[in-house]
């Protein structure tokens, strides 16, 4: 009689102490080694999201690329925006690393079955809204996945590094385009605070839920994915973001933002988790419209794909004769 060795979450004991072994030594997991399938789970459900969103990303901004005011910003905001793509390409193709199937994840976006960012269902009304996105939406992406780039997972860390190099400099141009629109007339200076006040709630959003009503950070921290919580990385996107806010001589709109003095830290208030809420489960001002243009996208791609498809197995019919 053959005595099948017990497994919990898919790892036999010696797997598990290899396992918990490589996160302690602060090392990384990669594709082949053994994992618990939560940990698998728990990373394609974060990756898949992440990757939705840099696609989903797109469209908020592309939706100014025709009516840029100038060239330089035309150009600029295309290469933003294709850069975003780029990002959703290497995060979809980290998720097939754990075995799942990037047309199965498009297929659950689609359905509704698998969430992206919920700072995409606002929509961008003034071409301040394409600056205020760079500044605070890379400037909160940035803040969060610096740290991405040292979590265990070998494929998603390393992805990590490059979207990081490019979301600093999408975080600067839209800095930079926030201090020409400020130094310019008084309209364009009104058009940049409201461009603040409508994003500044849905920026500090992003992070996710407060700690205490975050059911997978402490799995997710133990585990090494996350390397902070949610409300310490809401913290220092503030501690950072404040004093830019003061340098355009804008104004935060959230009248309990103040210096603390003894937690060397910003106090401020509290987003409306409400809200929150509401847009997670698809009842933002854009959920429907950015998954209808999603859907759209991807159906008028399909001849794109099957192509591309053609051609590599032409390809590679050709290599096999040779
Ligand atoms: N929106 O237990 P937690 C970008 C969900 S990329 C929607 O705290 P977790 C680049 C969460 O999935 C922006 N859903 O979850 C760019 C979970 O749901 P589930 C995206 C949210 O995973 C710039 C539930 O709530 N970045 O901006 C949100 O431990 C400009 C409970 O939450 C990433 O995806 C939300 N804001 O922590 C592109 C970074 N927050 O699945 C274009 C990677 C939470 O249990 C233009 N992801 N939820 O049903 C992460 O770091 C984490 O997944 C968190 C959430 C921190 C987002």
């Amino acid at each position: 009689m053959t005595v099948t060795e017990e497994r919990v979450d898919g790892l036999t004991a010696a797997e598990q102490a290899a396992f918990d072994a490589v996160v302690a030594d602060d090392g990384r997991i990669e594709p082949r080694d053994a994992m618990p399938e939560g940990y698998r789970r728990t990373l394609v459900r974060q990756i898949a999201q992440h990757a939705h969103s840099e696609i989903i990303g797109m469209q908020p901004e592309g939706n100014w690329i025709t009516r840029a005011p100038s060239l330089r910003r035309k150009a600029i905001l295309y290469a933003k925006v294709q850069d975003e793509a780029g990002h959703g390409l290497y995060l979809y193709s980290a998720a097939e690393t754990l075995g799942a199937d990037r047309a199965d994840l498009l297929d659950a976006l689609h359905a509704g079955k698998q969430k992206y960012s919920t700072i995409f269902n606002y929509p961008t009304l003034t071409w301040a809204d394409t600056m205020a996105i760079g500044w605070l939406v890379d400037g909160a992406a940035i803040m969060n996945q610096v740290p991405l780039s040292r979590c265990s997972y070998g494929p998603y860390a390393r992805a990590m590094t490059r979207v990081c190099k490019e979301e600093s400099f999408h975080q600067r141009q839209g800095f930079e385009g926030m201090l020409t629109l400020v130094r310019g007339t008084e309209a364009q200076r009104r058009m940049a605070q409201d461009a603040l006040d409508r994003f500044w709630w849905p920026s500090l959003m992003m992070f996710g839920p407060p700690d205490d009503a975050s059911p997978n950070s402490a799995q997710s921290m133990a585990w090494g994915i996350k390397r902070f919580s949610n409300d310490e990385l809401r913290q220092k996107f503030v501690d950072v973001t404040a004093p830019q806010a003061d340098f355009l001589g804008l104004r935060v709109p959230d009248p309990e933002l103040r210096w603390n003095d003894e937690r060397g830290h910003y106090d401020f208030g509290t987003p409306d988790w409400d809200e929150f809420m509401r847009v997670v489960k698809g009842d933002g001002p854009c959920n429907r419209q950015r998954l209808e243009a999603r859907r759209r996208a991807h159906d008028e791609g399909a001849w794109v794909r099957e192509a591309a498809a053609a051609h590599a197995a032409r390809r590679s019919a050709v290599a096999r004769a040779a």
